[in-house]
């Protein structure tokens, strides 16, 4: 096995189990004559032969449908108003003595989300002889982000190539596309954006929309609208224009145009999503006009085909110069309420730039008026890339379950990106996809768990983590408890490990220039301050950290009083944000009683330990693990082992320059010099 039928493998359950199942489970009957009742019905029988194979004669029946398609649903007057436009109500009944599964929903694709519910029930081994079971996503817009560009690189990819064949489309569809869309409706996500946010014009011209179209054709069975990057100067690239200022008539004509010209080719395409003024690339600011002037523009020309603008909050260009972690609040909020209501803003979990940990960002809570959503990377940019296993599904969690105390207590993260808090239109979760054309989509056979935890957690914020890691592993390995128990242990402390050794205690942004990858503690000088590592570390004879508090940057002003309060207060602080918040003495005493520097070293080498120990768990489970995945997880364990020891070291070594410091009893010395850390080089890092 090489991991490419991620958790939908559908393996025969042991005889025992597959007998039981097989008393409940019927024949599927026949379904209404439309694309995706018909893959809903394909996939299901699919599923069961695969899962409890094919002879399944114990008188039963599955009936799936909705009650407009079908007579037989509609009669069972099921309650359905609660299942919306995506969800599903499963339901098992006897119908003349047999057993009768009733799989429905108001719309087709309810159906098959039903449909991938019922066969996750049987992969993790759960009864389904007595179910009555209403779901529905809480977020409208559950987006795939792809940093994909024309040329098939991927921006921070680490799993091969775009599997979107640009070149060959839009006449060769490559099989993959429909594994794609299967794979996503399994999990719910309902949208794609194509190409990187760095985007080039290219992507609107006529023959990358056929292309595009082609895509959507593929997806439409399976619930997924297709999105597209827009550049904001594409009227002056493509359109002949002079200018793109958003209010000049002729640009909103060309974006008119080219909203009219899309729709006509895709009519259900999803919208735009736009990166302006950030990181070099043009935006309305260009034109002294602001964010809202540029995303309502485009939002007027896709606003008529019910389409959406997705603008993201990640910006720096104008120089901020005390805090770059203040510069997405300081632009934003005071547009609060100015945005269209087909605008989504996008905003990055936390106000840096997806570290291994940052307090979530200060503009969820802060802006009531205006449709926020959630973006996240699942490409694994700043915690190792593939090789490392980091289950990211806790630091969602973490960040979602994190309460803003926008409107009292209970006002958590989650609660405003499902839009309950202020009553938002749309709803948004975007996750920067970490999929390539690697034989196991994500690089590594453990990154498949973040594409499906991303799923799970854009379809609820509120679930849990742990439980969507044992699902996964349940039906990407084996539901077996002996397996289960260990390797999803091993998952929940997975990052938490990572944190440890790369950047404990709120420390953040030391990676290597640019590629990211490996430590840059030292990293100094060069284009701007805030790419590099000593703006963040803030080291020196004296301490360490940042201080965002009313004596530093006072960046907690961001917050809502009790959380900047929390975040001010040394003894109220949680210890995993210490140094993100607070500038401090090498011998502040911590709460294990240990001097700051100490608890430092500490942290890197229990970091490292934690990399033992999946090590051991992984080795241990091999009994439950085919030969090629188990031996492909032990070689990328054994690299990140000796990269762990590697951040530890080095990050030891460099902090040590700077304090002089002894290093605590027990704790061995950096092997190398510093000057060897700093002069290992990656000039050909992938996804840069
Ligand atoms: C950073 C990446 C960069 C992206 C940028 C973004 O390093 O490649 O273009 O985010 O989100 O994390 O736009």
């Amino acid at each position: 096995e090489n991991g490419h039928d991620l958790w939908l493998r559908y393996r025969p359950a042991a005889a025992g189990e597959a007998a039981a199942y097989r008393a409940s489970v019927g024949v599927v009957a026949p379904v209404a004559d439309t694309p995706t009742l018909k893959v809903a019905r394909a996939e299901l029988e699919q599923g069961l032969a695969g899962l409890l194979g094919e002879r399944r004669d114990g008188g039963g029946q599955i009936l799936l449908g909705t009650p407009g398609s079908s007579p037989r649903i509609a009669a069972l007057k099921l309650p359905l108003d609660a299942a919306g436009d995506e969800g599903f109500r499963i339901r098992t009944l006897t119908d003349g003595g047999r057993p009768l599964t009733v799989i429905a929903a108001n719309t087709d694709i309810g159906v098959l989300h039903g449909v991938y519910r019922y066969l996750a029930l049987i992969q993790t081994r759960q009864a389904i002889d007595r179910l009555d079971l209403l779901d529905a996503p809480k977020v409208r817009y559950r987006l795939l982000n792809h940093w994909d560009n024309l040329d098939r690189s991927v921006e921070r990819g680490y799993s091969g190539q775009s599997i979107w064949d640009w070149w060959r489309l839009p006449d060769v569809k490559d099989p993959r596309y429909l594994d794609y869309a299967r794979a996503n409706a399994s999990i719910g996500i309902n949208g794609a954006v194509l190409n990187n946010v760095n985007a080039k014009s290219d992507s609107l011209t006529a023959p990358y929309i056929a292309k595009a179209a082609a895509l959507a054709g593929t997806f439409r069975p399976y619930g997924i609208k297709v999105y597209l990057s827009a550049r904001f100067s594409s009227p002056i690239e493509i359109g002949g224009l002079k200018t793109a200022d958003p209010l000049d008539p002729a640009v909103r004509a060309f974006w008119k145009a080219k909203a009219d010209e899309i729709y006509k080719a895709i009519p259900d395409f999803g919208g735009f999503l736009v990166k302006a003024n950030s990181e070099g690339q043009p935006g309305p600011q260009d034109y002294g006009r602001t964010h809202a002037d540029g995303a309502n523009m485009l939002a007027q020309a896709v606003g008529p085909h019910g389409g959406i603008v997705m603008w993201r909050a990640f910006v720096y260009s104008h120089e901020q110069p005390d805090d770059r972690a203040k510069q997405g609040y300081s632009e934003f909020k005071p547009f609060d309420g100015q945005f269209a209501e087909n605008v989504i803003v996008q905003v990055k979990n936390g106000a840096i730039d997806f570290q291994p940990r940052e307090p979530f960002h200060p503009l969820f809570g802060a802006m009531p008026k205006t449709n926020l959503g959630m973006e996240f990377q699942i490409t694994k940019e700043y915690l190792g890339f593939s090789t490392h296993l980091a289950y990211l599904g806790t630091m969602w969690e973490e960040v979602l379950k994190a309460d803003t105390f926008a409107a009292g207590q209970g006002s958590t993260v989650a609660k405003v990106v499902d839009g309950k808090l202020h009553g938002y239109s749309r709803t948004l979760m975007a996750g920067v996809a970490n999929i390539g054309t690697d034989r196991n989509w994500s690089g590594s056979q453990f990154d498949q768990a973040n594409w499906y935890a991303f799923g799970r957690l854009a379809w609820d914020p509120e679930a849990s983590s742990e439980a969507i890691a044992r699902d996964w592993a349940a039906m990407t390995f084996t539901p077996d408890r002996r397996f289960t128990g260990p390797a999803v242990k091993m998952m929940m402390g997975s990052r938490e490990a990572v944190v440890d050794y790369m950047t404990p205690m709120g420390l953040h942004h030391l990676m290597g220039r640019s590629h990211h990858y490996g430590p840059g503690p030292w990293v100094a000088g060069g284009e701007r301050a805030d790419w590099t590592s000593v703006y963040y570390h803030k080291a020196d004879k004296a301490g360490i950290g940042f201080d965002r508090t009313a004596s530093g940057s006072n960046a907690v002003a961001q917050y809502a009083p009790p959380v900047a309060a929390a975040f001010s207060d040394l003894s109220k602080i949680d210890e995993k944000d210490l140094l993100w918040f607070h500038h401090l003495p090498w011998d502040y005493r911590t709460r294990s009683g240990r001097p700051l520097w100490d608890e430092l070293v500490n942290r890197y080498s229990r970091g490292v330990k934690a990399v033992d120990g999946m090590q051991a768990t992984w080795a241990d489970l091999s009994p439950y693990v085919d030969a090629e995945r188990h031996g492909e997880v032990a070689t990328y364990l054994a690299i990140q082992r000796r990269e762990a020891q590697w951040w530890r070291d080095a990050s030891i070594a460099y902090f040590q320059s700077i304090n002089g410091l002894p290093l605590p009893k027990g704790e061995a010395p950096p092997p190398l010099s510093l000057e060897a850390y700093e002069a290992m080089a990656f000039p050909y890092a992938p996804g840069i």
